[in-house]
């Protein structure tokens, strides 16, 4: 099969088996993403994080069901560490979730990729790109928000949707510590529990404080298990990308999405090719000898090692 064809057709089985080549870091991966990456750049990214158990996964599967109706294509990434690999756990568990997955424009995959500083890993941008060639107008990526990830997905995505809980100190806490960057849209689910209006308002003071800028972020309320406020928050997705189009913030997205990854490919790139050069021939073990027997410190020693080495090409 031509993967990369196969993708662009929207061919459901190609895009699962090229994540699959992501996830495994099968070198064939970059050379299709290569190829599938100009036809990418419409497909709508929306990161929905927070909390463990503020009902992210209902939330999304509601959305799914909302957007279909709008006649969206929706592809949905779950990342989740606490989750197996190809954690049913997350999604799949769910009877509900079956009329999504079966749904032809609908593709869920849970991914349990974490990137090595504890942020997204790049896999998850890569599956981005993925479903955007294969046509998928929305990419809705869910995670549980805790310090690195919530920044990084904040980064990755066009419109990041922060959802809380009634009662729950820690939101609060997060946007007192100063994670207004984080989200576009707050959402307080699970309204049909006490104390939803206090949160609510609670949230909208606090926001009175945030940095001044022209986007009017909005409190909403949704109660997932009955549906209840779905159709506002997509509503609100799609007025906030309105904005980022109408402002030119949807190219500043991007060019913050695309510088990040560039450091980091570039990041990587260096490190493999230094401990390729000074491990294929001994070189490392004999400067750690110096640096042990105080030869050299091993500051000076990483500078020998940096000056010391070859350009590519
Ligand atoms: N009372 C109430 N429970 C909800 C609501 N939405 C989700 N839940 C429940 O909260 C629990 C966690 O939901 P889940 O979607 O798995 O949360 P996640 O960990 O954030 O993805 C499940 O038992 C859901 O049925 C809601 O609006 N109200
Ligand atoms: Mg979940």
């Amino acid at each position: 099969m031509d993967i990369a064809k196969e993708v662009l057709n929207g061919n459901k089985r190609a895009v699962s088996r090229m994540i699959t080549l992501i996830e495994n870091k099968d070198p064939v991966a970059k050379e299709i993403i290569n190829e599938l990456y100009p036809h990418t750049g419409s497909g709508k990214i929306v990161g929905i994080t927070g909390p463990p158990g503020v009902g992210k996964s209902t939330l999304v599967d509601q959305m799914i069901k909302e957007w279909r109706k709008r006649d969206k294509k929706i592809a949905v990434v779950a990342i989740d560490p606490t989750s197996p690999f190809h954690g049913g756990a997350i999604l799949g568990d769910r009877i509900r979730m079956q009329d999504n997955f079966l749904d032809e424009n609908v593709f869920i995959r849970s991914m349990g990729t974490r990137g090595a500083y504890g942020g997204l890993s790049k896999s998850t941008g890569e599956a981005v790109n993925v479903f955007d060639a294969a046509g998928y107008d929305i990419i809705l990526i869910e995670t549980v928000g805790a310090g690195q990830v919530e920044v990084d997905i904040a980064k990755l995505a066009h419109t990041t949707t922060v959802v809380v809980v009634p009662g729950l100190g820690d939101a609060i806490q997060t946007m007192k510590a100063g994670m207004f960057e984080i989200p576009d849209i707050i959402v307080v689910n699970k309204a049909d529990l006490t104390g939803a209006d206090d949160a609510v308002m609670e949230l909208e003071l606090m926001l009175a404080w945030a940095p001044k800028i022209e986007w009017k972020m909005s409190v909403l309320k949704t109660i997932a298990l009955e549906n209840d406020g779905i159709e506002e928050l997509l509503d609100e997705v799609e007025r906030h990308w309105k904005y980022l189009e109408e402002t030119g913030m949807l190219y500043k997205r991007e060019e913050t999405r695309y510088e990040e990854e560039l450091v980091d490919l570039v990041t990587e790139n260096i490190k493999e090719s230094v401990l390729k050069e000074i491990k294929s021939n001994g070189k490392l073990d004999m400067i750690v000898k110096k640096i042990v027997s105080r030869k050299i410190t091993p500051y000076t020693a990483a500078d020998e090692i940096l000056a010391g080495l070859k350009p590519n090409k």
